[in-house]
């Protein structure tokens, strides 16, 4: 690795005119210290550096880049598509045959609306749910992140949970006692609360695979009970698959968990790179929205036709066979060598996998399940872990509380390359 002195100037030069030196918090390094890596390209499963490194990319733009940087089938339909024109704000066909594919492959979905990234589909699901049932309050869940919407940065996960401020100022008292949040996992609570609270819930929003305060896994019951109850009192139940959609199975959680919610909330993967994000469902509910119905919602550059080409491509690609094996059986071979590591070098660890999703978490309890457990783990260890494999050109998420993903493109030696980066670093 050569050193990264252009990196340390940008973001010199960054910090002047950019907030903090970037354009979403989490990128600033701030929980790992040292200054954020900035990025000169990407090609496969790598990035390279504007000083010239090259890593091996277990970020991938936070999800969206399944089929690796610089897909020739993405490209393709990208060039296509830009040739005609890039936004028209009005209907293209494209829209259709994206809105198609994404009812046919999650049954839940039954009308889809397209908009310009996952902070706004969550914010207009919420919008349309209280629309809906006429009802203001929501649950969610610590540590679970929605966006930046600001009746969801109530103990939101991700940027908030890393720098340790979990309910953003800005956010009015008035919004913040519409919103509930109870801890992940835990349904006896919930069953109180919404015995409770049933008659002034909108609805319930969830990521039914949270991977913001890093990932965990549901409980057994959690996800199956939390569809029961909300049923019984007519709680919308919006699943938010913006990361586990297309990614821990082509139909995300719900496909997995066999759960159908009544709002999905999509984003990441079905915009293959370019902003983008959709929120969908039942048709009653969906059929609400303006110009249908009462609820109102819009955008400019909502159906984009380079992200919806670009959406379609990715989505194209993954539903070849295999496609789904293949990225949990490398996954697979990455977290057994990693596993088999921590116990030789004596450090004690906990890694929550689920398809291409993991994070590994320094603890010494057996098992993390919530957000406290996440909160309780040994953060300077981690810092000092992703430093070290930084050195290494392995680049990590740059938060404990985030999630890791693996492309098509990442190869066996890449992943013997960072087992053997871990041992190093471990060891030392
Ligand atoms: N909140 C995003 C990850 N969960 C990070 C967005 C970004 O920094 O690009």
């Amino acid at each position: 690795m050569k050193n990264r002195i252009k990196s340390k100037q940008y973001f010199s030069q960054a910090q002047k005119v950019i907030p903090g030196g970037v354009n979403s918090p989490v990128r600033a390094f701030g929980a790992v210290g040292g200054e954020p890596v900035f990025i000169a390209r990407g090609k496969g499963a790598y990035i390279y550096d504007v000083d010239g490194n090259k890593y091996i990319d277990y970020v991938l733009s936070w999800g969206p880049m399944i089929l690796g940087h610089v897909d020739s089938r993405v490209i393709k339909e990208v060039a296509k598509t830009l040739k005609n024109g890039t936004s028209f704000g009005a209907p293209t066909k494209k829209e259709i045959e994206l809105a198609e594919l994404i009812t046919e492959i999650y049954p839940s979905i039954e009308k889809v609306r397209l908009v310009s990234s996952g902070t706004e589909a969550a914010m207009s699901a919420i919008r349309l749910a209280r629309g809906f049932t006429g009802k203001d309050k929501i649950i969610k869940f610590e540590g679970c992140y929605h966006g930046h919407f600001d009746s969801l940065l109530v103990k939101a996960g991700s940027g908030l949970a890393t720098f340790g401020v979990p309910s953003s100022k800005g956010v009015t008292k008035g919004i913040a006692q519409d919103t509930i949040a109870l801890p992940f996992n835990d349904i006896a609570k919930v069953k109180e609360v919404i015995e409770k609270e049933k008659d002034n819930l909108a609805c319930v929003i969830v990521e039914p695979i949270p991977a913001n305060m890093g990932v965990i896994l549901p409980k057994g019951n959690f996800l199956t009970t939390l569809r029961e109850i909300t049923k019984k009192y007519n709680i919308v139940l919006i699943f938010d698959e913006v990361i586990s959609g297309f990614r821990v199975a082509l139909g995300g959680a719900q496909e997995i968990f066999g759960i159908k919610p009544d709002l999905t909330v999509l984003g990441k993967i079905i915009g293959g790179g370019f902003p983008i994000g959709a929120f969908g469902g039942r048709a009653d509910i969906m059929n609400y929205l303006s110009p249908e119905g009462p609820v109102y919602q819009a955008g400019t550059l909502s159906g984009n036709p380079v992200a919806v080409s670009a959406g379609l491509a990715t989505i194209k690609a993954l539903t070849k066979e295999g496609t789904h094996e293949k990225l949990d059986n490398i996954t697979q071979a990455l977290i057994g060598g990693l596993s088999k590591i921590i116990v030789k070098t004596n450090h004690k660890a906990v890694i929550n996998r689920i398809g291409s999703l993991f994070t590994i978490f320094f603890s010494d309890k057996n098992i993390i399940c919530d957000y406290n457990d996440a909160s309780s783990c040994d953060l300077k260890k981690f810092a000092k872990f992703f430093q070290g494999m930084l050195a290494q050109g392995i680049y990590l998420a740059p938060s404990q509380f985030e999630a890791n993903f693996i492309s098509v493109k990442h190869s066996l030696q890449d992943i013997v390359k960072t087992i053997r980066s871990a041992e190093r670093v471990l060891t030392k």
